[in-house]
């Protein structure tokens, strides 16, 4: 730490530096977690953190610390906190950085960068990159500081922006000169900010209120959507008596299950086809229209052409004005945080409340039981060899046994038949893809999630998806994190029998065939399972939980069950041609 002493032995005044101010004014606003990836200018920064009490989470590859530091965020309401070395460390790490920012989760990326005057004449210095003018496009704000006594501010700016309003990521460049930088203790003491009411709350107007609930009232087929800002929002209880209350079947959108258990009566997931298009009235919480809503148009939701309004008035409720009308008109806006406009709903609605009419409810009871009746059908066969369906069927028993685990899921086939099968019990124990669809968040969220709730981890895994962060297997071992992975391993990507028509080469789609996953924990000190039964994997996840032990069980799919893209095969125009 010789970067500390005073270089003047100076007798009255103490000195401090750069690297301890960001410790200190990180530490002053409760971030006491930091997923990392050292290097230079930052390695010192890492090892004094945790020398200093921070939990420093050291990982293989920047891009998986960052959807770590992103999903810390999603999970506390507090930023995520990515360090990273310059240039390729910052690029590897900016990719988590959208990803927050594009699902609305606080994070900060803090990369050390190389010499200004170096860096801004393009004379070529180690790592050169101009990285403040690269990451604010993709960041909802970016900052550099320059000097040891605006790290303060620095820091809090890039607090108050990941967190207040609609949360997002941040980042902060942190020039390598900067952490040199001796400054007197005391005068740098004062130059820290702790950050008052970092997301303050914000109350919708009455009137927004009430014309949100009039229209509500009047609506004789309505639905509730929740969103996963709903979840973000932690007003679990609120919710769930706006649900109640009103009597309204609702979707949740796939990281709001649980928000209300999965198997609550007014669950319409199992008629959602049905739901969409047939709502007069619909209450979004925290969702947005985008493309997973199928934009709020088209024939999802009863209209005639792929791009026609279905006919539904729309009620939003949303941090951000400007959601309003980004695809459909909206015909009540409600603008404020979650917990605020849910509250303001229930104190409006104090004088009882009408429940929907009869006939809609029951159609979609209907609805439920025939197609929970069809799934339960599926379930209950036992293919071999093992399919989604009777995998999952073991995942979906794990889960209910254990609803205060926390979900990672990504894939394709993995992903979707996990969404629709594996119910959920309770909030924000469920965590993916997201908006992008990214694959490659599995192991950054298996880390954080189990770092910051300290719950049990289950992650189902595509073998595709696995592979974009397999390497965090060792991160996770280093920890002893109770980490439970599951690879749904079907060969490749949505399948793996894809032949190359020419010879040669395999197809792009395929992998190595038969490949043994669970070997890569075994590398690391971690304990690796084979599973080609239901009953197999069942016995190896109740182990894994019991145990606590980082796993990795390879379960092995029929290489023929997966579709093309799951779900979104209407999306991939190859798929599309070749029917
Ligand atoms: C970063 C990124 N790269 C590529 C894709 C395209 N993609 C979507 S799903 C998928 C993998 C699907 O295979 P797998 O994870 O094995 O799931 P399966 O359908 O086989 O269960 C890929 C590569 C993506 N969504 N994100
Ligand atoms: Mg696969």
């Amino acid at each position: 730490m010789g970067t500390a002493e005073p270089q003047v032995a100076a007798e009255t005044s103490q000195l401090t530096d750069g690297f301890q101010l960001v410790i200190d004014a990180l530490k002053l606003n409760g971030l006491d977690t930091v997923y990392a990836l050292p290097g230079i200018p930052i390695t010192d920064l890492t090892r004094r953190a945790q020398a200093e009490g921070l939990r420093v989470l050291s990982f293989r590859h920047e891009q998986n610390a960052g959807y770590a530091a992103s999903i810390a965020g999603f999970l506390t309401q507090k930023p995520g906190i990515c360090l990273t070395v310059s240039a390729p460390g910052f690029l590897n790490g900016l990719n988590a950085l959208a990803h927050a920012t594009t699902n609305c989760f606080p994070m900060i990326l803090i990369s050390g960068s190389s010499e200004r005057e170096i860096v801004d004449l393009q004379q070529g210095d180690y790592e050169e990159l101009d990285q403040l003018a690269i990451a604010k496009p993709l960041a909802k704000a970016a900052y550099r500081v320059l000097h040891a006594e605006d790290i303060g501010i620095g820091v809090a700016r890039a607090i108050r922006a990941a967190v207040s309003g609609r949360p997002g990521g941040v980042y902060l460049d942190l020039p390598a000169k900067l952490f040199a930088q001796s400054i007197d203790a005391e005068a740098a003491r004062k130059t820290l900010i702790k950050v008052v009411d970092p997301a303050p709350k914000q109350i919708p107007a009455s009137d927004a209120v009430r014309r949100a609930l009039d229209l509500l009232k009047a609506a004789k087929r309505p639905l509730i959507i929740l969103g996963k800002g709903a979840a973000y929002a932690q007003a679990d209880a609120d919710i769930r008596t706006l649900v109640e209350k009103t009597g309204i079947p609702y979707l949740p959108m796939s990281m709001a299950k649980g928000l209300l258990p999965d198997t609550h009566e007014q669950c319409a997931s199992a008629a959602r086809s049905f739901v969409l298009p047939g709502a007069d009235v619909v209450m979004l919480i925290g969702a947005r229209l985008n493309w997973l809503l199928s934009h709020g148009k088209g024939k999802t939701w009863g209209g005639k052409g792929h791009k026609d309004w279905g006919g539904q008035k729309f009620i939003q409720v949303d941090i951000s004005p400007q959601e309003a009308d980004s695809n459909v008109r909206i015909d009540a806006p409600v603008v404020g945080d979650i917990g605020s406009c849910v509250s303001a709903f229930l104190n409006e609605m104090k004088t009882g409340w009408a429940k929907p009419p009869a006939e809609w409810l029951s159609a979609i009871q209907e609805k439920k039981k025939g197609n929970i009746a069809k799934m339960a059908e599926t379930l209950a066969k036992d293919p071999s060899p093992m399919n989604f369906h009777s995998a999952l069927n073991v995942v979906r028993d794990i889960v209910k046994a254990n609803p205060d685990a926390i979900l990672v899921n990504e894939g394709a086939n993995a992903l979707d038949f996990t969404r629709s099968i594996v119910d959920m019990y309770k909030p924000r124990k469920r965590i993916d893809v997201g908006t992008w669809g990214i694959m490659g968040i599995g192991m950054g969220y298996c880390v954080a999630a189990a770092v910051a709730t300290k719950q049990q981890v289950i992650a189902i895994e595509g073998d595709s998806a696995f592979g974009f962060s397999g390497m965090e297997v060792e991160t996770i071992c280093r920890y002893d994190l109770p980490v439970c992975i599951v690879v749904m391993n079907n060969n490749g990507v949505y399948k793996g029998t894809d032949v190359n028509p020419r010879g040669g080469d395999v197809a792009p789609t395929v992998f190595v065939k038969g490949a043994r996953y669970d070997k890569i924990a075994e590398a690391f000190g971690g304990v690796g399972m084979h599973a080609t039964t239901p009953a197999q994997l069942r016995k190896a996840m109740e182990e894994a939980i019991r145990s606590r032990k980082p796993t990795l069980i390879n379960a092995v799919i029929d290489e023929t069950a997966g579709t093309e893209s799951g779900r979104i095969t209407s999306l991939n125009p190859t798929a599309g041609k070749k029917k």
